[in-house]
């Protein structure tokens, strides 16, 4: 397994409800390292870039609000296989899906807001990190 970066958002339903630090234990504890860091209010231009790929969903334009609905916290995790664990860390889409212990059943309350986001591919991480950090505001 090799040493991996996967980009996270602590999404507006964890600012709001001042849960970030206590998103970042859990993905602490799982042995993420938490390389990069920032908090931002997404523009709408940027939530619906990031998230091109539901543009024909049914919910794309609630999910695009509710992205910039309050302020977000952008991550970069590293870690061993670090996209596919914090993909596990996270839980289901659906929390009422999502397994014990997993930051979704933990915090979240329903499929729309659920808390966090992590990049699903190798590829995605890439391009999502891309569109968040230079490489100078990560430090491994
Ligand atoms: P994410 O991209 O945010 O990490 O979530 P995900 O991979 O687990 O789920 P994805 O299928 O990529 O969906 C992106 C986000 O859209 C919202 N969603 N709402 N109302 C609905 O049925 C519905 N389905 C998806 C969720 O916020 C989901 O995280
Ligand atoms: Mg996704």
């Amino acid at each position: 397994m090799a040493t991996e970066r996967t980009f996270s958002i602590l999404k507006p339903d964890a600012t709001k409800r001042n849960l970030t630090g206590a998103v970042n234990a859990v993905i602490e504890k799982a042995g993420l390292r938490i390389v990069g860091q920032r908090r931002i209010q997404m523009s709408k231009a940027q939530a619906e870039k990031f998230y091109e790929v539901h543009n024909a969903r049914p919910f794309f334009g609630e999910l695009v609000e509710f992205m910039t609905s309050g302020p977000v916290v952008v991550q970069v995790l590293e870690g061993e296989n670090a996209i596919a664990k914090y993909r596990e860390v996270m839980g289901a889409t659906n929390p009422a899906q999502a397994a014990e212990g997993t930051i979704r059943k933990t915090f979240s309350e329903s499929v729309g807001e659920n808390t966090v986001h992590g990049s699903d591919s190798a590829e995605n991480a890439k391009l999502e990190i891309a569109q968040f950090f230079q490489d100078a505001d990560i430090a491994g």
